[in-house]
């Protein structure tokens, strides 16, 4: 652990649509992980929260016909509503909108230009929208992301590059110096065979669309999104904010900064990212590295991959709304090694709501609770008395404490789960074997309340172990045992002691904490989950435009139509069909070039509003780059231009 924390962090989502199940399940894990290294009184520090630039963003927002801003911030808010409700205890939420991030970004980027490691040129090649990432022809799959199997786009443009090439062989030597810098070890053999390979520069900065971070010095750039991104984890760490300035040397994090993070949690989508370009560029803005990348799997549901429909059928709110949300806590972490992929599936829920938590540890509480009501009139106390049993009981508590302590340290969070069930299962076979029942019949009476205060104290000792995968149980375990409220913050050693609960408890037996699922409940809740799948691809259907060769209104919301004022127009030599228009869009000007020069003169332009296409991808006709479209109507006779009436501003948008 380093600094005064234990600082553990989650990707920061795209803010393009809203949260699912895959980023509920990073988030939780993150959380669980945070929580346990709070109950063994460590200080832990937990970061999440929303990649808000770049293209994708950009032109989500256009799609919706909103201002990326606000988008974002409606998107940002849907996120923050899901960790509410999952019970995420995250100590900060940082959105790369946000000021701190931005002049944190640009420090590092200033840094690693004073390091020379960061030049300009031109890029030339593909471009994944959808994962954010450039693309060699080698890369590709018949002309798709191989990652997200969408087209990659064409770009040809002005960019700065960072001298990734440079790294190759100080990241070797990070991986060979600190084998779990990576993990697991499969994604780690994987990273290092790719930089092996060789590393390119890499392209860090855009200059098609504006919706990002200015590179310090030439605004006409906007920083590459994954390094602004990535740069969330140190500038939420107070990087760059005490005014250290122009590149400078100095560590640039406050005094008491969480930086660097212990573990950052990530899907494996997002590996390379984070384990190959985010420590180099720390390396080349000198800055500290954090301790390991936590690669976790992918989540298939039902068997296939998560799409539009099968999506809403595993809506987290949804979810939460009709399992309960340490149900589904409790088994995204359970059902998993994390690490590994694994399949959602409403079946599996419900037979381990059933079997672990209704079963076994709702059974225990339960009975345990129902004893001490029915022989102690609800009163644990502390007997005397050793059958053998309670040592026995005692001595498994013991070990399998200490083995949870080593896998949830170890992030194995899915062993860290199974080996509390084995304190569950040996509290049930405790009872079993001291039957209370038989003690309350023929006595001796202290060795009934030794039974009922050890299966009361296995008890708590469970609701500490589950309470950073299920907060809410454990509480509710805590109350109902007649706990004091601030249970939870005594030290771990005592907490995983048997013989530290208190001897003279008031319990309070109340309503089961998970009830099992019964058939007919499991039949209707079948039944509500082919219906959202069905709900699922109607609303595809809807916002498919093949078939009838109808579109939706969101369709049409993506073509961004403006008004515009033609300022300027000339012919373009050589050419009889173009003109070079100059257009303003009140604060932006554009060039368009427009095949229009046979029906009108240049003159004829000048003054008028018209329609533009804003959103078009620029494109180069006789070698002028053209950022727009006219709209025109044109029969056998001629060609018209689409002009709007009266005195619109420019730029307005046409709907
Ligand atoms: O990649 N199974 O954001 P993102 C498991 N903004 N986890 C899944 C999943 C699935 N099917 N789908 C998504 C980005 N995830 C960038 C990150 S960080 C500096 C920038 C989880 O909104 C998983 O954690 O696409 C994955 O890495 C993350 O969501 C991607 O979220």
């Amino acid at each position: 652990m380093s600094g005064k924390h234990f600082y553990v962090t989650t990707p920061i989502y795209y803010v393009n649509d809203k949260p699912h199940l895959g980023h509920a399940y990073t988030t939780v894990a993150t959380d669980a992980k945070a929580r346990f290294h709070r109950l063994r009184g460590e200080p832990a520090r937990m970061l999440t929260g929303t990649d808000e630039h770049g293209q994708k963003l950009e032109q989500a927002a256009a799609e919706a016909g909103r201002d990326p801003f606000a988008f974002a911030t409606e998107n940002s808010e849907k996120f923050k509503a899901l960790w509410k409700k999952l019970n995420i205890a995250y100590d900060d939420y940082i959105r790369t909108t946000e000021e701190r991030h931005k002049t944190g970004v640009q420090e590092i980027w200033r840094r690693a230009e004073a390091a020379g490691d960061i030049y300009k040129g031109e890029y030339e090649g593909k471009y994944c929208v959808s994962c954010e990432n450039f693309l060699t022809d080698l890369q590709l799959d018949e002309g798709k992301c191989p990652d997200c199997g969408r087209p990659a786009d064409p770009v040809r443009e002005e960019s700065y590059f960072f001298r990734l090439s440079k790294y190759q062989e100080p990241l070797l030597e990070l991986y060979e110096r600190n084998p779990r810098f990576i993990q697991p070890d499969s994604r780690r053999n994987e990273i290092v065979s790719f930089v092996s390979g060789g590393l390119r520069d890499l392209s860090v900065s855009r200059t098609s669309f504006k919706w990002g971070v200015p590179v310090p010095g030439d605004p006409a750039h906007v920083i590459y999104v994954w390094f602004d991104a990535l740069s969330n984890y140190a500038t939420a760490a107070g990087f760059g904010q005490s005014g250290s300035g122009q590149g400078g040397s100095e560590s640039g994090f406050p005094a008491d900064t969480a930086w660097p993070a212990d573990q950052h949690f990530i899907g494996k989508d997002i590996l390379r990212f984070h384990s190959v370009y985010w420590p180099a560029f720390l390396m080349s803005a000198g800055l500290p590295l954090p301790g390991q990348i936590f690669s976790h799997g992918w989540w298939t549901v039902e068997g296939q991959k998560m799409s539009k429909s099968l999506g809403n059928a595993v809506d987290p709110h949804w979810l939460i709304e009709e399992y309960g949300v340490d149900a589904i806590r409790y088994f995204i972490l359970r059902e998993i090694p994390f690490g590994a992929d694994g399949d959602f599936s409403h079946g599996q829920l419900i037979d381990r709501i059933n079997s672990d938590l209704a079963n076994d540890l709702g059974n225990l509480l339960y009975r345990t609770l129902n004893m001490v009501r029915r022989y102690r009139g609800g009163k644990i106390s502390r007997g005397e008395g050793d059958g053998g049993e309670e040592a026995r009981l005692a001595g498994i508590v013991r070990e399998a404490a200490a083995r949870y302590e080593a896998q949830m340290e170890a992030t194995d969070l899915q062993a860290g789960l199974r080996t509390v069930w084995e304190i569950v299962s040996a509290g049930n076979k405790y009872i079993d074997a001291a039957a209370p029942w038989a003690l309350a019949k023929s006595g001796p009476e202290e060795r009934l309340d030794s039974a009922l205060y050890h299966a009361g104290a296995a008890l708590r000792v469970i609701a500490a172990l589950i309470s950073p995968v299920m907060p809410e149980a454990a509480d509710s375990i805590a109350r109902q045992l007649g706990l004091a409220g601030d249970w939870l913050s005594a030290p771990f050693a005592e907490l995983v002691d048997l013989y530290k609960m208190p001897g003279d408890l008031d319990t309070d037996l109340g309503k089961p904490l998970f009830p099992r699922i019964e058939e007919d409940a499991r039949a209707a809740l079948e039944e509500r989950v082919a219906a959202r799948i069905a709900a699922g691809s109607e609303t595809v259907e809807a916002s498919d435009s093949e078939g009838e060769g109808l579109i939706s209104i969101d369709d049409f919301r993506r073509v961004e139509l403006r008004s515009a004022r033609v300022e300027a127009a000339e012919n373009i030599p050589k050419s009889k069909n173009l003109l070079k228009i100059e257009v303003s869009l009140g604060e932006e000007r554009r060039t368009i070039v427009a095949g229009v020069a046979r029906h009108y003169a240049p003159d004829e332009l000048v003054g008028r509003t018209v329609v533009i296409v804003a959103n078009l991808k620029p494109a180069k006709l006789m070698g002028v780059e053209s950022q727009g479209m006219l709209l025109a109507a044109e029969d056998e006779d001629g060609l018209r231009l689409v002009g709007v009436e009266g005195g619109i501003r420019s730029g307005s948008r046409v709907r």
